[in-house]
């Protein structure tokens, strides 16, 4: 399988750290999304949102998204547990630092937004 990844990207580490832990090979592609690949058209045929991680299987299907992968990638592993309650809380800890930041900017009136999204100076 191929990863089409950027490395200082978290989304892409959550993928290669599955992978390493259950012993998988992936084939990385370095996707050099800040100058623009991301957008050149033979990438958007593969993922038309431009992003990545994006996972290409052995047999050329394409999958976008680091929690989709994941779920993909531990299928029949321990970390996708085959009962119910275990599995559930699989994708309830994938939300969780979604939710836990939109609940910090709600909570902040906006401000952690602004913090984030700010320039940084020495004034
Ligand atoms: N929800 C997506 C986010 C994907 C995403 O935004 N990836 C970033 C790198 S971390 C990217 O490709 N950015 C390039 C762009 O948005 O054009 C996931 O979890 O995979």
């Amino acid at each position: 399988m191929r990863l089409y990844d950027y490395g200082p990207s978290q989304n892409c580490f959550k993928v290669r750290l599955l992978a390493a832990h259950l012993g998988m090979a992936l084939e990385v592609v370095p996707v050099s999304i800040f100058n623009g690949e991301g957008a050149l058209p033979e990438f958007l045929a593969k993922n038309p949102m431009g992003t990545v991680p994006l996972l290409e299987t052995d047999s050329g299907e394409y999958l976008p998204e680091s929690n989709a992968i994941l779920t993909f990638l531990a299928e029949g592993t321990p970390y996708l547990p085959c009962d119910s309650m275990p599995r559930a809380q699989v994708p309830n800890w994938h939300s969780f630092p979604l939710e836990a930041a939109a609940r910090r900017v709600l909570l902040s009136g906006g401000q952690a937004a602004e913090a984030v999204s700010s320039p940084i100076t020495n004034s």
